[in-house]
């Protein structure tokens, strides 16, 4: 009998306005986690992880993902305190595999983390999504944040549309983007627009080059933390997979993912294969992303985008959007069919839905949205495996 990949949950702790109870009841069966209160850079306690551990054991489930344990700015551009965040850092990692707890999940997106510039948008069945607009970015950019330093970024042609549209945005539009500090989740806590400021300054320094240089600096100084300990890192895709106000990414396509996975080449060094934020983009053709890096993916992140003929995209159902998750779902299924350990996924982000619409939820991880989408991915998941093992497909 082969297993079945491991169905989880984000579960952001005991504050989560989603209990564990909610997420037995979606029918999830691992939790992924992170201890959120701990300010970035700073090591985990071992109690505090156990604690933790006992908490979602009590409830039946079993923590299976670490999400994320964030890098510290310092070392994401390699400042002179990154030594002792590196430091911190395995340390944590130490602690985490001391617990049993050995996929970790990690970004390396300067200053923000994913980004959107609408966090309710109307669907026409009422529900609300994630959704970006470039427009409203350029906005940001351009008459905010970098003002004219920023228009050398934007070709003649993409300026001119979307200083156009820019024109006609109602004036309530334009003070409701200005008072929005910063667009994205901040990585750090939060960011003032100064602050912010200062990072693009840095990070224009360190370029693409320099940030690639500085995460192979960062795993192989986990390295050997990671091989003695059996730990699984995993990186999660630019989110979007642009560069965007100024800041450089080096995890956007197939060719960022295969120079990582080439430039540290030990089974330690994997992807969380997010589709949703590979999928915002065009140029990527998510089945053969996966084809031809699945040996080094150790988690999945299952979600769907539609995007315009401008690139703006909201996050969609799970099965209908521009990701063909059929196919996706299909490597994944034959990727898990060789793995001892199954490989752990989770409906990324959901809509907010019936009763969610009336209460507070984190955005993007509202749990009808997600129970939603994880039951159409267990079900394709099902249909997949038995198609297959039927008839060999
Ligand atoms: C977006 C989400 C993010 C992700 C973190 C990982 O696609 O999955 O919140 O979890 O960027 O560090
Ligand atoms: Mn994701």
């Amino acid at each position: 009998m082969k297993k079945h990949l491991i169905q989880t949950w984000r579960w952001y702790g005991p504050n989560d306005p989603v209990s564990l109870l909610d997420i037995k009841q979606a029918g999830a069966k691992g939790i992924v986690s992170a201890l959120h209160q701990i300010p970035h850079g700073e090591i985990w306690p071992f109690e505090d992880i156990i604690e933790r551990k006992r908490i979602i054991e009590s409830a039946g489930l079993v923590w299976s993902v670490v999400e994320s344990v964030p890098v510290h700015e310092a070392i994401k551009t390699n400042s002179k305190d990154a030594d002792r965040y590196l430091k911190n850092y395995k340390q944590t990692l130490t602690h985490l595999a001391q617990a049993g707890l050995k996929t970790i999940c990690y970004n390396f997106m300067p200053v923000l983390d994913w980004t959107r510039t609408d966090l309710s948008f109307s669907l026409p069945n009422g529900a609300k999504a994630l959704y970006l607009d470039w427009s409203d970015l350029a906005f940001f950019d351009i008459y905010i944040l970098r003002r004219d330093g920023a228009r050398d970024d934007y070709s003649k042609a993409n300026l001119e549309i979307l200083e156009k549209k820019i024109e006609d945005f109602p004036e309530e539009k334009k003070q409701l983007l200005e008072s929005i500090i910063c667009m994205g989740v901040p990585t750090e806590g939060s960011v003032s627009l100064s602050q912010l400021r200062n990072s693009l300054e840095i990070y224009k320094a360190i370029g693409k080059d320099g940030l690639r240089r500085n995460l192979v600096l960062f795993l192989e100084s986990i390295a050997e933390v990671c091989e003695s300990n059996g730990i699984k890192m995993t990186i999660h895709p630019d989110d979007p997979p642009f560069p965007i106000l100024g800041l450089p990414r080096i995890a956007s396509n197939h060719d960022d993912l295969s120079w990582i996975l080439n430039a540290v080449d030990k089974p330690f060094n994997g992807v969380c294969f997010c589709t949703g934020s590979l999928g915002a983009g065009s140029f990527n053709d998510l089945p053969s992303i996966l084809k031809a890096i699945g040996e080094r993916v150790y988690f999945a992140h299952l979600r769907n985008v539609k995007k315009d003929q401008f690139g703006n995209f909201y996050e969609s159902d799970h099965l209908d959007g521009d990701v063909d998750m059929f196919e996706v779902m299909k490597e994944l299924v034959d990727i898990n069919s060789t793995r001892e350990v199954p490989i752990p996924f989770r409906p990324d982000h959901g809509h907010q839905i019936l009763d969610d619409l009336h209460k507070e939820t984190n955005p993007g991880y509202s749990a009808i949205g997600r129970l939603k989408g994880l039951a159409e991915l267990r079900g394709l998941e099902m249909g997949i495996a038995r198609m297959k093992n039927s008839n060999n497909m």
